[in-house]
């Protein structure tokens, strides 16, 4: 329990979701991080993203591994369930959790050192099934929480702290992510919310799983000058190579005119859309040669490619290709679930 613990009282002039809930509703505890951490920016847009689409508390649920960026869902909806598994086994463990009950809305957030290394095969079975969540990387180049040791993350000729050269090759998530056929791929920054909330908001709606990797600079191990995943850094190369926002299903879609001419509209799963106002020429954010080409072209140039890079709504997630039931395994009926010796017997049988 952190010594400091926010008031519970809520300023009457603060606006309301469609559900009745102000921003107030989707905090969760006080961060411990160290202040200025990259992290404690992602929670903002997180609960941002939650409020404007008015996800109902109770209906969230947040998985975590281990790390610094493992602590966030700490920090966000406190009325929601969660679950902090072990270092790497977060993917599993969500898997598991949606297999069970796939009415809830799930975001797992994990870190680089939790994601590429440890949790490395967990995170590509997680895209190759399309288990329908949110998946976000505080990518911090680092292992934050045992004192800053690169991670696999970790850019050739970074320096850490101390000046040591980092030497080995960088595993970058949305090339990996793209490769293993992932159907929603973006990038952003901790310091660009405006950026990321709605990237976010198109993440939780998206049908399967999403990825959104989200450089995020460790103030206290990584946010040096030989650093390429300090904020100076991010801030000097960023570029948004695509420009995106978010339309709920119920919005009128209005036409625009993007500032290269090059614009599209992607319908999600659920009616809403996504709306790209601006895309480099050739560029289309549905097809992942063409995606990937693009990528290759700026690997190595230093940029920091961000937006939503990727995404196709129509693959079918982990239930459809599994025909898993509509509702929450606690909610079929026992005689369901347990339906007796006789019928499993001739179950098996169909298999021999
Ligand atoms: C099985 C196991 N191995 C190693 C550790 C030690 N450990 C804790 S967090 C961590 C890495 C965290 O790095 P990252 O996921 O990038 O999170 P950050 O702290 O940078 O946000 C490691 C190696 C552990 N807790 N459990
Ligand atoms: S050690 Fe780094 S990653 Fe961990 S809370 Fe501090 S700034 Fe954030
Ligand atoms: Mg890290």
């Amino acid at each position: 329990m952190p010594s400091i613990v926010k008031p519970v009282a809520t300023h009457p002039s603060l606006q309301r979701n469609e559900l009745g809930f102000t921003v107030r509703d989707y905090e969760g505890g006080m961060s411990t991080l160290c202040a200025g951490c990259g992290h404690d920016s992602i929670t903002a847009a997180i609960v941002r993203a939650l409020w404007e689409l008015a996800v109902p508390p109770h209906m969230l649920a947040k998985m975590s591994g281990i790390g610094c960026s493992s602590k966030t869902p700490a920090y966000f909806v406190s009325g929601a369930h969660g679950f902090n598994s072990a270092h790497g086994r977060m993917p599993a463990i969500t898997s598991g959790a949606a297999a069970a009950n796939r009415t809830l809305t799930y975001i797992g957030v994990s870190g680089d050192g939790d994601s590429l290394s440890i949790g490395l095969g967990q995170l590509c079975h997680a895209i190759r099934r399309n288990v329908p969540m949110l998946y976000v990387i505080e990518n911090n180049g680092v292992y934050g929480l045992t004192k800053g040791q690169f991670s696999a993350s970790a850019d050739i000729d970074s320096k850490s702290k101390r000046g040591e050269p980092n030497r080995m090759a960088p595993i970058d998530p949305v090339t990996l992510a793209l490769n293993l056929g992932a159907t929603f791929v973006a990038r952003s920054f901790s310091g660009d919310k405006e950026q990321l909330v709605p990237i976010l908001k198109a993440a939780f709606v998206h049908r399967g799983f999403a990825l959104v990797d989200v450089i995020s600079p460790c103030v206290t191990f990584n946010d040096h000058s030989s650093s390429t995943k300090s904020y100076l850094y991010t801030r000097k190369h960023k570029v948004e190579a695509t420009e995106s926002n978010f339309v709920p299903k119920a919005q009128e879609i209005v036409a625009h005119i993007s500032p290269n001419g090059h614009g599209a509209n992607v319908t999600m799963h659920d009616g809403s859309v996504v709306r790209f106002t601006s895309l480099p020429a050739n560029y289309d954010p549905t097809d992942r040669t063409r995606v990937m080409d693009y990528l290759q072209q700026h690997t190595g140039t230093g940029e920091v490619v961000t937006g939503l890079l990727y995404v196709n709504p129509s693959v079918p997630d982990m239930h459809e290709m599994n025909k898993t039931p509509d509702i929450a395994l606690t909610e079929v009926p026992f005689e369901k679930l347990c339906p007796g010796a006789e019928v499993l017997d001739k179950l098996q049988e169909d298999w021999r």
